[in-house]
């Protein structure tokens, strides 16, 4: 279609879908942003440095925003390796160690060094960066996949520090409830004493029609198609009789599952911590929030390979009706390699 419209040899870019994401895509059409470019016939090919970003500027690009009502499967997704002008720089003496090439781009340093004592990655010295990247996202898959899991009961708290993205969170999996699992859940706010202003879940919980509950003695007994899900307020980390007290209030709610909502964003000593007193307060699951405010999320890895929770969802961004994934392996790996070092690996295949 691109060419149709800017001639033989326009070439995309770029596509992606820019509306009817995540719950959306029930109430309205799916749009595709489609990026193309065409070179101006008259200039000579430049050659271009794949990490010189001021490189694109010797091109007289021109840009096509096609937002378009076309069913994704028409357009054809570049290849990650079309994406790139270039070929990338050959790795020099000093790069030679793939790990440290993984370390310069941001890849977690205490990762790393797990991963160095892991019997299932043998001896990476001297393997081909490309090899090294294989190996590495195999052995995570496979460690996440071999972690235990549990699934969610009728009743789930959601746990956490103050401002992690609980209530945001809440609506996530309240919409997704309704108009996926075409369940009728309900939804308990608990204060404990500590103020927890509702008005956006209130409001929420109208637009969705789901009853929100502020006395436990009214709430009907949850099931399988009417869960119950529980708003607790956010206590300071340092808190630790006021986490008490809510952890009795579930306790006599017999509320068994319990997701530890954690801010991905946070520094990963703030995160450990948060985890250790999820895990007094028998969290069960484990829900990221902030990832689209992550550049690299590598340094997640260890705290959620070690934190004994079932990994239940990634949160990536404000839209409650959107912006969620339940797909946490898919969007960790996504995450963690820079693309440009699978840019660079998958054409050092190509040239051998
Ligand atoms: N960028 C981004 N912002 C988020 C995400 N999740 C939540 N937020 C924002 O983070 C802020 C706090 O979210 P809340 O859901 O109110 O957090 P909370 O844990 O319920 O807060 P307290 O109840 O005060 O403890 C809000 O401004 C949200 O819009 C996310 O995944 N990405
Ligand atoms: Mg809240």
């Amino acid at each position: 279609m691109i060419r149709e419209k800017l001639g033989e040899n326009a070439r995309v870019v770029s596509v992606r879908q820019t509306g009817g994401e995540g719950l959306k895509r029930f109430i309205s059409s799916p749009k595709l942003e489609v990026i193309a470019e065409v070179p101006d016939p008259d200039l000579p090919v430049p050659q271009l440095d794949a990490n010189d970003s001021t490189a694109t500027k010797t091109v007289d690009k021109q840009d096509a925003n096609a937002s378009a009502d076309v069913a994704p499967s028409k357009i054809v997704k570049p290849a990650k390796e079309n994406l790139s002008n270039s070929s990338p720089k050959p790795l020099d003496d000093e790069q030679k160690d793939a790990l440290n090439i993984l370390t310069k781009a941001g890849f977690d340093e205490t990762l790393i060094s797990q991963i160095k004592s892991w019997p299932e990655v043998g001896n990476l010295e001297g393997l081909a960066l490309a090899d090294v990247l294989r190996k590495v996202t195999l052995c995570l898959s496979d460690r996440y996949k071999s972690m235990p899991t549990s699934v969610l009961s009728t009743k789930v708290a959601l746990l956490g520090s103050p401002g992690a993205g609980k209530t945001t969170m809440l609506c996530k999996l309240l919409a997704h409830e309704v108009f996926i699992n075409k369940r009728i859940p309900m939804v308990l706010k608990l204060e404990n004493g500590v103020p927890n202003p509702d008005d956006s879940l209130r409001i929420f919980c109208d637009v969705i029609g789901v009853t929100l509950y502020r006395e436990s003695s009214k709430i009907p007994p949850a099931s399988l198609q009417s869960p119950l899900f529980i708003d607790i307020p956010g206590i300071s980390i340092n808190n630790a009789s006021e986490w008490s007290s809510i952890n009795n209030s579930l306790q006599e709610l017999g509320v068994n599952s319990r997701i530890l909502v954690l801010n991905g964003a946070y520094d990963t000593k703030v995160l450990a911590k948060c985890i250790r007193i999820g895990s007094n307060l028998d969290a069960t699951h484990l829900a990221i929030t902030h990832f689209d405010e992550l550049s690299n999320a590598s340094k997640l890895w260890p705290l959620i390979l070690d934190s004994g929770l079932t990994p239940y969802c990634i949160s990536t961004g404000q839209n409650v009706t959107g912006d969620f994934s339940s797909n946490v392996l898919n969007q960790m790996i996504a995450k963690s390699f820079p693309e440009n070092l699978y840019a660079q690996t998958f054409s050092s295949y190509q040239r051998t």
